[in-house]
């Protein structure tokens, strides 16, 4: 049987990783059971979170792992701890939730029914495709982001839906050379990883999301982002061979260790 793991980075959602949690554990046991494992990476978050994520544990019908990064690597460090992490433990892939609540388990779970996961390297989410729904984006930011989506598309020579959801399954087969070890650790490692799939011509495609924003704190900047999207992609169009050659460097060089706080077994 194919094992799948679903990788939660956390940091500060002690409001919001019981809710997290609880979508998990509100589908039926069966839907539940198509994943083998939960693992919590905690991001040195300085709230509840870890507190609030172990009581939330123990609703879910699945094994759930929560452990803490021994220093804070950002989201895209978190992302290297758990895709190695499911290296080492052969899973078969790895699903990418994020912590904050504001996706949903449930709107991949047809794809895994359906076995869709098995024919690509990455089923990524998009909050910008037919079918998506928004629930309380301002229309400035689904502007803002489709017109970032279109122009990114156009440098990167394939349509792009989304830059980054926080919903996305990976095959570890794709993963297992760790390419993605020199990759910044900050918010970009989403684009980054996109962008490679591009350049090595992987398998993928994307499918819509449900995406809300209630009680989250968004870290995006409008001009910070924009500035580092234009970056990324001038990177993209004239340095990608360059920039994807490097195999070595500060980000490949550290650590990603981290410490196991509670684990609930079946
Ligand atoms: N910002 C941030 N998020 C982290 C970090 N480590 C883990 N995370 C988690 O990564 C997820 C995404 O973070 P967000 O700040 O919401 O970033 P985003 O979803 O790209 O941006 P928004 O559009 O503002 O929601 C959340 O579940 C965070 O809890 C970190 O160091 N910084
Ligand atoms: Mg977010």
């Amino acid at each position: 049987m194919e094992k799948i793991l679903i990788f939660i980075p956390m940091y500060n959602c002690e409001k919001q990783i019981f809710r997290v949690l609880g979508r998990i554990a509100a589908l039926p046991e069966e839907e539940q059971k198509l994943f083998s494992q939960v693992l919590v990476v905690d991001n040195r978050s300085t709230d509840g979170s870890l507190k609030a994520a172990e009581s939330a544990m123990e609703q879910v019908k699945i094994p759930v792992k929560l452990i803490r990064n021994c220093e804070n690597y950002s989201l895209g460090g978190s992302h290297k701890v758990a895709f190695g992490y499911a290296i080492e433990n052969g899973f078969d892939y790895v699903v990418v939730l994020h912590g904050d609540d504001q996706g949903d388990l449930a709107d991949l779970v047809p794809y895994v029914k359906e076995g869709i996961h098995r024919k690509l390297d990455s089923l990524l989410g998009s909050r910008f495709s037919k079918g998506s729904r928004l629930v309380n984006y301002s229309r400035f930011r689904i502007f803002g982001n489709k017109v970032f989506n279109l122009f990114a598309s156009l440098c990167a020579g394939r349509r792009i839906y989304d830059l980054g959801s926080g919903l996305n399954i990976y095959k570890t087969t794709y993963l297992k050379e760790r390419f993605y070890l020199p990759f910044p650790n900050d918010l970009s490692f989403n684009v980054f990883l996109l962008l490679y799939g591009i350049y090595a011509k992987s398998e993928f495609r994307f499918f819509p999301l449900t995406w809300r924003e209630e009680d989250q704190i968004s870290n995006a900047r409008l001009w910070k982002q924009t500035r580092r999207m234009l970056k990324l992609m001038f990177t993209y169009v004239f340095r990608r061979k360059k920039v994807f050659a490097v195999k070595e460097n500060e980000y490949s060089a550290m650590d990603y260790r981290f410490e196991v706080m509670a684990q609930k077994e079946r």
